[in-house]
């Protein structure tokens, strides 16, 4: 270290003591990390925390056509990690280790295979993840699992909390592009339910096109425990987005598109389209009684209107709705109109009637205020608030449930308390905790389509802009931008009590099950071995441990065209420890955290000498973690 680098480091951190000298004494007083993080976000009023203060909330984030899942930290907004999902990821080497390939390839429809293969694929390469909801137990989220859709390949995917891995993924049959998702909220995950979003002919061969009668929509339950299809459900008219209530007896799924219509005039044609109700009880009925068809190894019951059944309802709901909301008060349901100003309010109490006694679809609904245009989303606090994103007025307005039935009921009142501009174009929104029975009101999260002007220029591709709202007083306030990359559509905000993630891995975590199964068939102690390559034909598997700063092995030699697998063992322990392996010119590189195994499969076909390097950085000699591949020409 030059004399230069040291002054400047030493001048730094004078200057950050400085800056935290408050923090530095309520330390000192013993005050624990998460109440000084509070308690520095409340003093500040702003969200910002100092260097080294801990979030109070974890925030999930989706990140649209990117494909993966973001957490960030909130109220700072900082971004703490990116967990690949339905993406491919160049530092974690996700879609390209053994783990994560079985992972992702493991659930696709033998048709999907065929059509991959056919484009010189294994495996789809893009994802549209716009829904991360958490798990619930009892009303509220249980830290176990996230889940999320993929529109553009309709998939559904699940993290694990406990490492922030996914470790399941499956395509839904039947289904065209999943969009809406929600885990089931009481008595716990349970389902997760997933629109399918685009109609299509229920058996899609080819044979039919132009005859709209045929066309269905498919809404499918999962089993959010074993992630396999429970049922599913064909409707009338798409399906957009999707919550249920805290009962456990429906869920609701709205429509923009009831005319079942091919191209934007017909879609748009009506002036009501609907939220179909699905009563969960009489579909466990419907199943458990034979009243389904099979079809791709997935029990499929008749929900379309005119069926009489009393496995849905369709109530009439103006224009085009789009977001789906529960309220904490587990008795109201906000549907938001998007073409119509209104966000329409049912009531589930009143939903029984709709299947008891056959009760006209819109006497569920209790409320229908007129808030402003382009109602997209509501999220909730804990005081019987709801707030509404306004997609063309570009706000986020707060009003009073209670006051828009008092409302709808007749009396002069106002529902409407406050409207904050936020910039710009809203999508979905999220308040602390909103979506559990355990909303607190303190942070909204507005999702905000456009950034425009918001930041400095970085040419024709603008980022979103995320803005958190302090939502803990009467009125609104905007605090802090939050720029972040293509497209977020929704989030989540957890309290960090609900989740606890682990600081290294398990030896026995089922992540690498198969490594570990091969392992045992080479006669290696996969817990405890330095360095072995077994020649298996034209296969040869290399096993590995890492430990800081090097890999157990120098060197090992293949012949050109050998099918090799590297396993690699981060035998370090320690937390933040991740070692990567890189195999230059191969295009092959993985993570491997600590306690963790990882493989990765290629074909040697580059004679030469080959280095292979760590690409984590992880010691002070991480340079030199490296060795080198020989690969022996034909
Ligand atoms: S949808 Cu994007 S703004 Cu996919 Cu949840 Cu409403
Ligand atoms: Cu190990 Cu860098």
């Amino acid at each position: 270290m030059t004399e230069e680098t040291k002054k400047g480091l030493s001048m730094t951190r004078r200057g950050m003591m400085g800056a935290t000298a408050t923090g530095a004494v309520l330390a000192s007083a013993g005050v624990g990390s998460t109440m000084l993080s509070a308690r520095a976000a409340q003093a500040s009023g702003n969200g910002s925390l100092e260097p080294g203060e801990l979030d109070e909330y974890y925030g999930f984030w989706s990140s649209g056509q990117a494909g993966e899942m973001r957490v960030l930290g909130v109220p700072s907004m900082r971004e703490l990690m990116r967990v690949p999902v339905f993406n491919r990821c160049s530092a974690t080497g996700w879609g390209q280790t053994n783990e994560s390939k079985k992972i992702m390839t493991e659930n696709l429809l033998p048709e999907t295979k065929a059509m991959l293969a056919a484009n010189g694929k294994d495996n789809y390469d893009n994802g549209d993840l716009h829904h991360p909801h958490m798990s619930f137990t009892d009303g509220t989220y249980d830290g176990r699992f996230l889940f999320m859709n993929d529109k553009a390949n309709t998939r559904v995917a699940r993290v694990r909390v406990d490492v922030m891995k996914c470790d399941k993924m499956i395509e839904i049959p039947n289904a065209h592009d999943i969009h809406g998702l929600r885990p089931q909220k009481f008595p716990r995950t349970g389902y997760v339910f997933a629109n399918g979003e685009h109609e299509a002919p229920l058996v899609n061969d080819g044979t039919i096109l132009d005859d709209p009668s045929q066309y269905v929509n498919i809404f499918t339950a999962i089993d959010g425990d074993e992630m396999e299809v429970a049922w599913q459900v064909m409707v009338s008219g798409n399906l957009d987005n999707t919550d249920c209530d805290y009962q456990g007896k429906y869920a609701f799924s709205t429509s923009y598109n009831s005319e079942m219509g091919m191209n934007l005039a017909e879609m748009t044609e009506s002036e009501m389209d609907h939220v179909v109700v699905f009563n969960l009880k009489e579909i466990e009925a419907g199943v458990a009684a034979g009243d389904y068809q099979e079809l791709n190894g997935v029990k499929v019951l008749d929900g379309r209107k005119g069926q009489n059944k009393n496995y849905t309802r369709y109530i009439p709901i103006p224009n085009s709705p789009h977001g789906v909301n529960a309220a904490p008060d587990k008795k109201h349901i906000m549907i938001a109109g998007k073409l119509s100003p209104t966000v329409s309010v049912i009531d589930v109490e009143k939903v029984d009637a709709l299947f008891s006694d056959n009760a006209d679809e819109r006497s569920a609904i209790v409320a229908e205020p007129q808030l402003g245009l382009g109602p997209l989303h509501t999220a909730f606090d804990n005081k019987g608030n709801a707030y509404t994103t306004l997609f063309l007025d570009s706000q986020v307005v707060k009003w009073d449930i209670a006051k828009a039935i008092e409302a709808y009921a007749g009396k002069d009142v106002d529902p409407i308390l406050d409207k904050v501009d936020v910039h710009y174009q809203p999508g979905h929104n999220s308040t602390s905790m909103g979506e559990t029975a355990e909303a607190d009101g303190k942070w909204l999260i507005s999702m905000n389509k456009f950034s425009k002007d918001r930041f400095l220029n970085v040419g024709p591709l603008k980022p979103e802009n995320e803005q958190l709202i302090d939502i803990s007083g009467d009125k609104m306030k905007v605090v802090h931008d939050g720029p972040t990359f293509a497209e977020p559509h929704d989030s989540i905000i957890v309290h960090a009590s609900k989740v606890n993630p682990s600081e290294v891995w398990d030896r026995n975590d089922p992540m690498w099950a198969d490594a570990r199964a091969q392992a045992e068939i080479d006669g290696i102690d996969i817990d405890d071995y330095q360095d072995t390559v077994i020649r298996d034909g034209n296969k040869v598997r290399v096993w590995m441990s890492s430990q800081a700063p090097n890999f157990a092995l120098e060197s090992f030699s293949v012949k050109q065209g050998d099918e090799v697998t590297v396993y690699v063992t981060n035998l370090d322990d320690i937390d933040d420890l991740t070692h990567g392996f890189c195999m230059a010119n191969y295009g092959v590189a993985m993570e491997i955290g600590p306690q963790a195994t990882a493989s990765v499969t290629f074909v040697a076909e580059r004679a030469g000498v080959h280095w292979f390097y760590c690409q984590w950085f992880c010691h002070a000699l991480h340079m030199e973690m490296r060795g080198r591949m020989f690969v022996e020409p034909r």
